[in-house]
C-alpha cells in the first residue's frame, strides 16, 4: 500500500491587500491629529470584528486579551513598523513579537488586514491542519517572527533580535508586546536587564496593562505597580499612556531619546469595544454565543 501525504497548507501573500496596505501606511505617515486617529480607528474596528468572527468560527480563543491589544497592534502595523507582506523574510524588516501568544487571533486578524495572507483564512483558525494554530508558529504563518504561547519567552527572543541588529550593524527595530500578568515571569526581567546592559535603543517593549490575567486581577495575584517605575529602575526609558489612544500609541512608539531601550506601559481595558466583555475576568477565554456575536458586531460597527 502506498501512503501519500500532501503536507499542511501553506499561507501566501494576498497581493491586492498588501498593495493597499503599503499605500495606506504611506498615507498614514503623512497624517497627524484627528485625521490619523480616524484612519487608525477604522482599521482597528475592522480588526476587532474579524477577531470576534474568528473566535466564533473556531469556538475557542482569548477574546478579552485580543480586544485589549488590538489598538497596539494596529498602531504598530499601520504606522510604526517597516514591514512588507510581500517580503516577510526580508533581513532588514522590523521585527514584531507578540509575547502574549494566546492572543493569536488578534495577531492573525492584523496580519491578514495587511495582506500577509488572505483574510478568508481566518475562518480556519485552530482547525485541523490549519497553519493558524491557537498559538502563533513562525514556520507556518508569514509575518510571525517567533513561536509564542508559553508566557515569558517572547520578550527574551525579541531582545535577541534587537541585540542581533546591533551585532550586524542593521537598523531594523524590534517591537514586543507582553501581557501584564506575563510580567510575573522572571525571564522577562532578565531580558529587561540584558537590553539595558547592551543599551538596546532599538527595542520597544509594550505592556498591555489591562489589569486582568487568566482568572483574577493582577494586583490580587502579585503586585505589579508601580510598573512604570520598575521599568525605569531597570534602565529603560519609560512611557505610560492610554493604550487605546492611537495618537498616544504612535507617539510612544517613536524612537528612544536617551539611548536606552523604551518601555511603554499601555493602560488598556480587557474586552475593549464590546461593553459586556469589558473588564470582566471570565472573557479571558469565554466564547460568545451567536446572539452575543451579533451584539458585539453591532457595537463594533457603530
Ligand atoms: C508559562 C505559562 N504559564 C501559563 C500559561 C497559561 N496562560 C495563558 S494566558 C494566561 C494569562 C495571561 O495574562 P496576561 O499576561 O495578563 O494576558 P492578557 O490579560 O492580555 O490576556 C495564562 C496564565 C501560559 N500560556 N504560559
Ligand atoms: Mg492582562
Amino acid at each position: 500500500m502506498t501512503v501519500t501525504t500532501t503536507g499542511p497548507p501553506v499561507l501566501t501573500v494576498d497581493r491586492a491587500t498588501a498593495a493597499a496596505y503599503a499605500s495606506a501606511v504611506e498615507r498614514h505617515r503623512g497624517l497627524t491629529g484627528s485625521a490619523l486617529a480616524a484612519a487608525l480607528a477604522t482599521v482597528a474596528s475592522g480588526v476587532r470584528r474579524d477577531i470576534v468572527t474568528t473566535i466564533q468560527s473556531a469556538q475557542l480563543g482569548h477574546i478579552g486579551g485580543d480586544l485589549s491589544v488590538t489598538d497596539i497592534l494596529v498602531a504598530a502595523y499601520w504606522h510604526a513598523l517597516r514591514v512588507d507582506p510581500t517580503r516577510p523574510e526580508d533581513l532588514r524588516r522590523d521585527r514584531f513579537v507578540l509575547s502574549k501568544g494566546h492572543c493569536a487571533a488578534a495577531l492573525y486578524s492584523t496580519l491578514a488586514s495587511c495582506g500577509f495572507f488572505p483574510r478568508a483564512e481566518l475562518a480556519t483558525f485552530a482547525q485541523p491542519l490549519s497553519p493558524l494554530n491557537g498559538h502563533p508558529n513562525r514556520v507556518k504563518v508569514p509575518g510571525v517572527e517567533t513561536n509564542t504561547g508559553p508566557l515569558g519567552h517572547g520578550f527574551p527572543v525579541a531582545t535577541g533580535c534587537a541585540l542581533g541588529a546591533k551585532v550586524l550593524g542593521e537598523d531594523y527595530r524590534t517591537i514586543v508586546v507582553m501581557g501584564d500578568g506575563e510580567m510575573q515571569e522572571g525571564s522577562n526581567w532578565e531580558a529587561a536587564m540584558t537590553a539595558a546592559h547592551y543599551e538596546l535603543d532599538n527595542i520597544t517593549a509594550i505592556v498591555d496593562r489591562n489589569r486582568l490575567q487568566q482568572g483574577a486581577r493582577t494586583e490580587d495575584t502579585k503586585t505589579l505597580e508601580p510598573l512604570d517605575e520598575k521599568w525605569t529602575s531597570f534602565g529603560w526609558e519609560t512611557r505610560r499612556i492610554d493604550g487605546h489612544d492611537h495618537l498616544a500609541l504612535v507617539e510612544a512608539m517613536g524612537p528612544s531619546t536617551t539611548g536606552k531601550p523604551v518601555a511603554i506601559v499601555a493602560d488598556t481595558t480587557k474586552g475593549k469595544g464590546v461593553s459586556f466583555m469589558e473588564d470582566r475576568v471570565e472573557w479571558h477565554h469565554k466564547v460568545p454565543t451567536d446572539d452575543q456575536v451579533r451584539a458585539a458586531l453591532e457595537e463594533l460597527s457603530a
